[in-house]
């Protein structure tokens, strides 16, 4: 079954932040959706747990150069 995550992203001040967080979390493995919503610093992932967790996907936010933390 798949599992929902969202993530507070900060430092995303364009649309195209927002489209490299989704194309890189899309990039993972166990990613069904991501949307970011870069006006309300957001980031929602649905995911299957089996192949990827959130901290991973957190990491991978990270990577791209934004400061993300999970909400819930
Ligand atoms: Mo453009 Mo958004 O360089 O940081 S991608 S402002």
């Amino acid at each position: 079954s798949e599992s929902k995550a969202l993530f507070s992203v900060t430092g995303m001040t364009c649309s195209a932040c927002a489209g490299s967080v989704e194309k890189a979390v899309k990039r993972l493995p166990g990613i069904k959706e991501a949307v970011v919503d870069v006006l309300n610093n957001r980031a929602q992932v649905t995911f299957y747990p089996a192949f990827v967790n959130e901290e991973t996907i957190r990491e991978t936010i990270e990577d791209v150069g934004f400061e993300a933390s999970l909400i819930k």
